[in-house]
C-alpha cells in the first residue's frame, strides 16, 4: 500500500482543490501534532501519573481531569507560536486566549474540546480531541469573544482525534471527510480512509437513556418508537450503543452510520442540552454534512445558528440524514 502522510495529503489538496492555504495547512499539522503529544500522554495512563482528577473546576463547573488540563496546556503551547492564529477558545477557559504580543499573528482562531469524554479517562474507554478553526473578521484589531460569535458555516476547517485502540484524525476542511491513523513507530498521520460517507439509513441510535424521564415529548415519542421495534410504528429492530464520548460515538456513525442524541430536558432550562456550540456541535455537525449526514438542535441546522455565547449549549441530533430528519420533524411538528 503506498502511505500517504498527512502532509502529503494537505499539499496535494491544496495544489489540486485550492483549498488549503499554506497558513490553514500550518495550523493542522500543529493540532495534528498537538494531538499525538495527547495521544502520547493518554496512552501512559497511570504510569505517566495522568490519571485522576486535578480538584479544579472549570467554567461550567465541571470537575476537570488531569488530562483535560494537561491537553489544554499541550494545545496552547503548540499553536501559540507559529503565527497561523489570532486567538484560541477552549471548553476549559473561561474566555478566548489571545496570542502573546510576542509571538507574530495570524488569520485563523482556533477552538477546541481538548480531551472530550471526560468520564472515560480513568476507565480506558476511547476519549478524544475536537477543533474548529474560524477566520477572524477583517480588520480585527485585539481579539474578543465577539470575533468568535460566528455560525457554523463559516469554518474552515474542523476535526477531532479518537483515542481508542488506534489513535485516528478525522478531518475536512470542506471538502469531503478523511481518516488518518497515527503511525506509532514512525511518529506520522497515514490517510487510511478518503471520503468517508454516512449511510442515510441506520437502525443504530445512541442516546443517555438514563435522562429519559427528563425528555421532552419529541425525543420521548422518538425513542419510544425505536424501542418498539418490529412491532411498533418503525417496522423495524433498532440497536443501541452509548460510549459517553462524543468522539466515539461520532466515530462509529461515521463508519457505519446511526444517529446520535443529546437532547435538552425539561431539569434546567437555562442549560439546553449538555454539549456546547463552538467547539462540540459545530466541528462534529461540519464533519457530518460533509459525511453526508445532517446535524439539527431539534428545529434547525446546527451550523445555521448564530452563537452569541463562547461556551454555549446546544441540544444536538445528528448522523443518519433520515433518522435525523424523523426527529427534527417530531420537534417541528
Ligand atoms: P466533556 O466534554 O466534559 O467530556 O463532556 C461531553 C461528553 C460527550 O463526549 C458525551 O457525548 C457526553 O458528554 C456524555 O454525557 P453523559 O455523561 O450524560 O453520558
Ligand atoms: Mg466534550
Amino acid at each position: 500500500m503506498k502511505r500517504i502522510s498527512l502532509t502529503q495529503y494537505l499539499v496535494e489538496e491544496q495544489r489540486q482543490n485550492n483549498t488549503i492555504p499554506a497558513e490553514l495547512r500550518l495550523l493542522i499539522e500543529v493540532v495534528a501534532r498537538a494531538c499525538k503529544t495527547i495521544s502520547h500522554a493518554v496512552g501512559k495512563g497511570a504510569l505517566g501519573e495522568v490519571l485522576g482528577t486535578a480538584d479544579t473546576e472549570n467554567v461550567q463547573g465541571e470537575v476537570q481531569k488531569k488530562l483535560d488540563i494537561i491537553s489544554n496546556e499541550i494545545l496552547l503551547e503548540a499553536n501559540e507560536w507559529g503565527g497561523h492564529l489570532a486567538a484560541m477558545a477552549s471548553e476549559e477557559m473561561e474566555t478566548i486566549h489571545p496570542i502573546p504580543n510576542r509571538y507574530p499573528k495570524g488569520e485563523y482562531m482556533l477552538t477546541f474540546d481538548p480531551l472530550d469524554g471526560s468520564s472515560n479517562i480513568d476507565v480506558n474507554v476511547s476519549i478524544g480531541t475536537i477543533f474548529s478553526v474560524l477566520k477572524a473578521p477583517e480588520g480585527m484589531g485585539e481579539p474578543t469573544e465577539e470575533a468568535f460569535m460566528q455560525p457554523g458555516t463559516k469554518q474552515v476547517a474542523a476535526g477531532y482525534a479518537v483515542y481508542g485502540p488506534q489513535t485516528m484524525l478525522v478531518l475536512t476542511t470542506g471538502n469531503g471527510v478523511n481518516c488518518f491513523t497515527l503511525d506509532r513507530e514512525m511518529g506520522s498521520w497515514v490517510l487510511t480512509q478518503r471520503d468517508m460517507k454516512i449511510p442515510a439509513k441506520t437502525k443504530e441510535f445512541a442516546i443517555n437513556m438514563s435522562n429519559a424521564r427528563h425528555w421532552h415529548a419529541p425525543v420521548k415519542r422518538y425513542v419510544d418508537e425505536l424501542l418498539e421495534g418490529e412491532n411498533g410504528p418503525r417496522g423495524t429492530n433498532f440497536n443501541m450503543r452509548w460510549v459517553a464520548s462524543m468522539v466515539a460515538d461520532v466515530h462509529r456513525i461515521l463508519n457505519r452510520g446511526g444517529i446520535f442524541m443529546y437532547p435538552a430536558d425539561t431539569r434546567d432550562t437555562s442549560m439546553p442540552g449538555k454539549l456546547r456550540l463552538m467547539y462540540e456541535a459545530n466541528p462534529m455537525a461540519f464533519i457530518v454534512e460533509q459525511a453526508g449526514g445532517a446535524a439539527t438542535d431539534g428545529q434547525q441546522r446546527i451550523l445555521d445558528i448564530q452563537p452569541h455565547k463562547l461556551h454555549q449549549r446546544v441540544p444536538v441530533f445528528l448522523g443518519s440524514r433520515d433518522e435525523v430528519a424523523v426527529v427534527t420533524g417530531y420537534h417541528q411538528g
